[in-house]
């Protein structure tokens, strides 16, 4: 028999449903043919998402000797969930110089075509979970029939497309409902997914959550944008885990007027980290990729600022008012 080759997934850094889906949902799927697939997270799964993850996983700010051992040593790396390897964070060095064979499985727009051998890249998908799934639907072993999936695998994506459409909130096509359809009638129990994603919280959540919608959200009224501020001193404050804001962004587009929306959270690695949601009309992409050093979808975007965040108010006005002179100059 030839030699196996060695396998290792990789996605962005603090994964969220969509990152922990799509590549254990992969690792399974792989796991089911025989290989033995290495998995790489840059930081720490959510704790709502652990029960997805293998026995083994490196986590590269735990052990970064290991993780990046694992990047450097194999055959074939294979990225899911983030469009260039700076998504990766700490991991970025090792992944991108390793001698492997690199594959991205990804639905961000903008893959950097120059750093991978082969790409699939659809940005029409709601998740890459989505994309993760029809692929495998190919695959000879499966037939078209998501019954061929194992339930370790059926359960991840189905995870990642939940988180990644907000639970069917935005982002949709048709292949979407298709995909929830068929893992449906494959035996997934969608309602045990949202339970463990939006209803087995801790009560810190809603105590921040309330706490950030009072004391520390911010209007540009004019202009339609709103943006919170979450300092490392709130973090403490309210005992913070990471994943635990996941969704606070998406809250100021509630109000009609609200188009823009901004979550800006201090880190403990001297940056700020940005989220970015926009409604139609207003590319939260673009906004990315020209003042906060990232980019992603459309109307959902990401990216990091070396500012104090006492600062970040200023930039904030300015690079929307900027912004929205050089998209619609007259
Ligand atoms: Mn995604």
């Amino acid at each position: 028999m030839a030699k196996q080759p060695i396998i290792t997934l990789l996605t962005h850094t603090h994964p969220d449903g969509d990152a922990i889906g799509s590549t254990t949902g992969l690792y399974h799927f792989l796991e089911g043919l025989g290989y033995r697939p290495t998995l790489v997270l840059p930081d720490p799964a959510p704790a709502n998402l652990v029960d997805l993850l293998p026995d083994q996983v490196l986590i590269h700010s735990l052990d970064p000797v290991a993780a990046d051992q694992a990047l450097t040593h194999c055959d074939i790396l294979i990225g899911l969930d983030f469009n260039q390897f700076k998504r990766t964070g700490s991991t970025e060095t090792a992944a991108s110089h390793s001698s492997a064979r690199k594959i991205l499985i990804d639905h961000h727009l903008n893959p950097d075509t120059a750093a991978f051998d082969q790409i699939f890249s659809e940005a029409g998908r709601s998740s890459t979970c989505e994309l993760v799934y029809y692929l495998l639907l190919a695959h000879p072993t499966v037939q078209q029939s998501a019954s061929k999936l194992s339930m370790d695998t059926l359960y991840s994506l189905t995870t990642g497309l939940i988180t990644d459409t907000n639970n069917f909130n935005n982002s949709l096509s048709p292949a979407t409902f298709r995909m929830a359809a068929d893992v449906c009638e494959a035996g997934v129990d969608l309602d045990r997914i949202t339970e463990k994603i939006y209803r087995s919280n801790r009560s810190n959540r809603i105590d921040l959550m309330g706490f950030l919608l009072n004391e520390r959200r911010f209007q540009l009224k004019d202009v339609g944008a709103e943006y919170m501020l979450f300092s490392l001193q709130d973090q403490k404050k309210f005992d913070y885990l990471s994943g635990e804001s996941e969704g606070f962004v998406n809250l100021p587009l509630q109000t009609k007027r609200v188009r823009l929306s901004a979550l800006f959270t201090e880190t403990d690695e001297g940056c700020i980290r940005v989220s970015l949601r926009s409604k139609r009309g207003f590319s939260a992409n673009r906004l990315a990729q020209r003042f906060f050093n990232g980019g992603g979808h459309e109307n959902a975007a990401g990216g990091k600022l070396y500012l104090p965040l006492d600062d970040v108010a200023a930039y904030f006005e300015k690079a929307v008012r900027t912004f929205l002179l050089e998209e619609d100059p007259q």
